[in-house]
């Protein structure tokens, strides 16, 4: 997977993807990361990059031709011409759906705005794909596109090691999970459920899923519309955990 940001903030982009599962996944070679600035293809003297929207207004608009320029410097270089996602608060919201579809490409270029938006000319000529992460305001497009490269990242062959891939693997039916303890038995007077201290595995499973179903019941009800549920627990929820009651 090879990704491409235009952006005005390119350090920031690298720095923070540098670190952490990405930057050693740059360094085994599964993924590359380059930062392209925006502002290195200005043609004016003063590299502005913005000006004044026909029609008034307040704020500025990014002008056409350096998002233009900057984004051929990478398509030229292409074989076959990228997916190019404007990270945009009017997008189609990311999901992990999204994340899977995306994580099949090789080249992906991601658009990073600023200041009241682009020109239109230039997004309806490159954009293939709006994105956006979620419905609160942000200062920029970066962190978004950071957000997306993390989450598609971890779906690159190699990039997780097998423990976590395998977790990965085993999909969990679109329910949250289940709580997790660990050493000692007993703190601050708090114990570990018995049951996972039972030894008996069919039993610990049982009682994980039911906590998995009751957790999404009342955390994330949304999710049951389309989790993956036998028969037998789609009766457990409506008995006991449809419409916020709570065994
Ligand atoms: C004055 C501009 N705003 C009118 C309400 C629109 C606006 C444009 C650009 C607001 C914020 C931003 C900066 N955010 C992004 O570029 C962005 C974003 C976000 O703010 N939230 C969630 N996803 C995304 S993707 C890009």
């Amino acid at each position: 997977m090879n990704y491409h940001v235009l952006t005005l903030f390119p350090e920031m982009v690298e720095q923070g993807c540098n670190t952490s599962i990405i930057g050693r996944a740059v360094e085994k070679g599964l993924i590359s990361l380059e930062a392209v600035n925006i502002r290195d293809y200005t043609e004016n003297k003063h590299n502005k990059v913005d000006d004044y929207p026909y029609g008034g207004g307040a704020g500025m608009v990014m002008q056409a031709q350096p998002v233009y320029d900057a984004y051929q410097s990478i398509a030229s270089r292409l074989e076959k011409k990228p997916r190019v996602i404007y990270m945009t608060p009017q997008g189609r919201v990311f999901s992990q759906s999204v994340a899977e579809e995306l994580a099949g490409e090789e080249d992906l270029i991601f658009l990073c705005g600023h200041y009241e938006g682009i020109d239109e000319r230039v997004l309806e000529e490159i954009v293939t794909d709006e994105v956006s992460i979620g419905d609160y305001v942000l200062t920029g497009g970066e962190l978004p596109a950071m957000v997306m490269i993390d989450a598609i990242s971890r779906l690159v062959p190699g990039v997780l090691n097998n423990a976590d891939s395998a977790e990965y693997e085993s999909f969990h039916d679109n329910l949250l999970e289940h709580p997790q303890y660990s050493r000692p038995e007993v703190w601050r007077d708090k114990a570990v459920p018995p049951i996972l201290l039972s030894g008996h595995h069919a039993n610990v499973e049982a009682w994980r899923r039911e906590q998995s179903l009751i957790r999404t019941a009342k955390r994330r009800p949304d999710l049951l519309e389309t989790a993956d549920l036998s028969e037998k627990e789609r009766l457990f929820v409506e008995k006991n955990l449809a419409k916020g009651r709570e065994i």
